[in-house]
């Protein structure tokens, strides 16, 4: 059985991928991609993957793309420590919260993080030839407009009020889920809740994991999911620790401003 993912250590989508992966205590082959580096749209992994986006699975030489599609075909090859209930109405909750990743979810922690911290790593040291050839370089044409918008113009981008309450809405509807379920699919911890971890662990890594204090069981599922063996061996393994300076640093600078746009917005 070969496995080899084309991935990157911070990246949501990958860290999705990474759990699953975990939970199911399989081993890969790593290929990592520097994001900054553009490794994502070379002709030769826009062969393997045409969205130029990580991750990328190779199973046997099959290539698997897009996570929530990874994520179910790893759970059907190693059905072992199942992440799909067997109860038809649990699996669709499951698929319904995994599909919100990709009607916006994404994009907007996508966008909180690059108008906080990340549009340092674009604009540090580049001459602004080399910053439009980078932003030129993403394949979807609402991802290159959105990209460059946050990153000349951080949380003042016109992108990011709607990105931090899309993020906000996400958080009351799991809030308000789990006050009858354990997890967020139901009775067992299934791909939603591996799908949505990354996410609430880039609030944390962006000092905004106060939006977890006014929504306990929120705040006491990120606790169950970060105790997991899996997050230690999928997550913090491959935390960038640069990246965690840098997300600390604007993350606590931009605080206040975020509370108000929040509280302005309701
Ligand atoms: N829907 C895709 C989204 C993948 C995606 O946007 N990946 C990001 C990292 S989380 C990426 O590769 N960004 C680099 C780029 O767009 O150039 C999936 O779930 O796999």
């Amino acid at each position: 059985m070969n496995l080899e993912l084309y991935h990157n250590s911070m990246s949501t989508c990958s860290q999705k991928v990474r759990i699953t992966l975990a939970e199911k205590k399989k081993e890969f082959t790593s290929h990592h991609l520097n994001l900054r580096a553009r490794d994502q749209h070379t002709a030769d992994y826009l062969n393997l993957n045409p969205n130029g986006v990580v991750p990328t699975l190779v199973h046997n030489s099959l290539v698997i793309y897009e996570s929530a599609v990874i994520d179910e075909y790893l759970d059907d090859i190693f059905p072992d420590f199942p992440l799909r209930s067997s109860d038809p109405y649990e699996k669709s909750l499951m698929r319904r919260w995994v599909k919100q990743l990709d009607e916006g979810v994404h994009a907007a922690s996508a966008t909180v993080s690059a108008c906080i911290a990340f549009r340092y790593q674009f604009i540090e040291g580049k001459t602004s030839e080399e910053l439009e050839q980078t932003l030129r370089g993403y394949v979807d044409p609402e991802k290159r407009k959105r990209m460059t918008e946050n990153v000349m113009e951080g949380v003042d981008s016109s992108f990011f009020k709607p990105a931090i309450m899309r993020i906000v809405k996400m958080l009351n509807e799991m809030e308000l889920v789990m006050k009858n379920r354990d997890w967020m699919a139901g009775r067992e911890y299934s791909l939603a809740d591996v799908a949505f971890t990354p996410y609430l662990t880039r609030l944390v890594h962006l000092q905004q994991d106060w939006l977890f204090d006014s929504r306990p069981r929120v705040a006491d599922w990120f606790e169950r999911v970060s105790n997991r063996p899996s997050y230690e061996v999928a997550m913090q393994k491959w935390f960038n620790l640069d990246f965690l300076a840098l997300m600390e640093q604007h993350g606590a600078d931009n605080c206040k401003r975020i509370r108000k746009i929040i509280s302005a917005i309701g």
